[in-house]
């Protein structure tokens, strides 16, 4: 039974005091790694100093720069020999972050997962199709073991080949999927080029990228599915720190097991419920890494209690990291933003790119759409037309001018994993 509803509704005191125990053990924890003496050293501040959860505000941030910095075992507080997986984080330069777990974390994080998906509605009788990479990325053998827990079939598909991933949803009568949505959406669209529907799907269990609600719209309305928002980072175990409940109304960040603040990343100021800034979260359950106050730069702020499913703590959809954030002439755009306002218009289709530059030193963004032919008469004057209403919507939604590239169906990139959808080009300029 995956309900956990003790803890999972757990209030008040009660919550407090469980959390208090746990901070505690996870710091002892934490200072077995050499890094956290120092830090603490260099604090003056003692094990004993932190007591209560507002003490957590005595202890130093740690940022992704330090994790690099203890490549590859730095930050283990238990023996290698102890430690029985690793992962690695999906940086983009130099070295990844090395994640371990024992026996107990992968224990928790599979009972996390299993608690994330009952909470969606999956249950055992479903059929689950895992498309996400099987390798050092956390998606693939974080939901596997979960699923498997929970008792559903599991296929572990993995990520390529579209076309036999529908093959194999339609053959063993997939119920919920997992991938990013950028993945789902361009297998919505190859299965409709091949004329193949997807009948079985119920549920889809997005994650791993920010996604806009216009997506979320766009997915079920394509595949049929009731589609739930997954968010996780490697550093934190992977996938299932906070996962949607079936009211769609912000994420549940497991209040057993993770500890959130929300910051001003400028000043790293804790900022009050209904702000947004950068979450800083410390997990409260794990044993092989443990990590204090990790800054995770993602943008969400904590929402209030009382959802009506009953369980506890959410934060507010993520829109982006605090360091993809694009700054364009001084205004902040996300891109999740630029998302949303391409799938509201039906001329242009689901895939898009964005690039940044920098000319006469000032800033210059062009979005490449894909032209939906549907809505296209294939005459010059409508493209004319088409380009204006992007430009105009880009311009009433994020208040910039943008340049509108249309470019024809199928030909910007697909991401089977992450999507890398925009490339800034200014550093290049300086
Ligand atoms: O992406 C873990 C994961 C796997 C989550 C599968 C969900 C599903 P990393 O590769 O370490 O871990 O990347 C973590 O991805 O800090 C966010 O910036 C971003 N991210 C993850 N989930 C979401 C989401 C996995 N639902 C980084 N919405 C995080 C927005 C997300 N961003």
């Amino acid at each position: 039974m995956f309900w956990d509803r003790k803890t999972e509704t757990l209030k008040g005191k009660a919550l407090t005091a469980l959390q208090e125990k746990r901070l505690k053990t996870t710091v002892a924890q934490a200072l077995k790694v050499p890094f956290y003496k120092k830090q603490f050293a260099a604090a003056g501040i003692r094990p004993s100093d932190i007591r209560t959860i507002a003490d957590i505000g005595k202890i130093p941030f740690t940022k992704k720069q330090d994790l690099r910095e203890g490549y590859p075992f730095g930050f283990l507080a238990v023996p290698l020999k102890e430690v029985v997986r690793i992962h690695t984080t999906s940086g983009t330069t130099g070295k990844p972050t090395v994640v371990g777990y024992t026996r107990k974390d992968l224990s928790a994080w599979a009972d996390l997962i299993a608690r994330n998906m009952y909470m969606a509605g999956v249950r055992e009788g479903d059929v689950f199709q895992n498309m996400v990479n099987y390798g050092m990325f956390t998606g693939g053998l974080g939901f596997h073991y979960g699923a498997e827990l929970l008792g559903v079939t599991t296929v572990p598909s993995a990520t390529g080949n579209t076309k036999r991933q529908i093959d194999m949803i339609r053959d063993f009568g997939v119920t919920v999927i997992h991938c990013t949505p950028s993945y789902a959406m361009h297998l919505s669209e190859v299965a409709e080029e091949l004329k193949l529907s997807l009948p079985t799907l119920r549920i889809g269990l997005f994650g791993a990228e920010p996604w806009s609600e216009a997506m979320r719209k766009a997915l079920e309305e394509r595949l049929g599915v009731t589609a739930f928002d997954s968010y996780g980072m490697s550093e934190l175990f992977g996938p299932g720190v906070a996962f949607e409940c079936p009211e769609h109304d912000g994420l549940h960040i497991w209040h057993d097991s993770y500890l959130v603040e929300i910051i001003d990343p400028k000043t790293g100021e804790q900022l009050s419920d209904g702000e947004r800034g950068e979450m800083v979260v410390t997990p409260l359950v794990k044993e092989a890494m443990p990590v204090l106050r990790y800054r995770t730069g993602d943008v969400t702020m904590k929402m209030e209690d009382g959802c009506l499913c009953g369980r506890g703590q959410k934060i507010a959809r993520i829109t982006g990291r605090s360091d993809d954030m694009l700054v364009i002439r001084g205004i902040n755009v996300f891109p999740s933003q630029i998302e949303h306002v391409l799938l509201n218009v039906p001329e242009v289709g689901n895939q898009f790119m964005v690039y940044v530059d920098r000319v006469n030193h000032l800033d210059e963004m062009t979005v490449e759409a894909e032209i939906n032919r549907g809505y296209f008469s294939g005459e010059l004057s409508d493209l004319a037309r088409i380009q204006k209403k992007v430009v105009k919507e880009l311009r009433d939604a994020l208040e910039i001018r943008t340049t509108v590239k249309l470019v024809e169906p199928g030909t910007l990139p697909r991401f089977e994993g992450k999507a890398k959808r925009v490339i800034d080009r200014r550093s290049d300029a300086l």
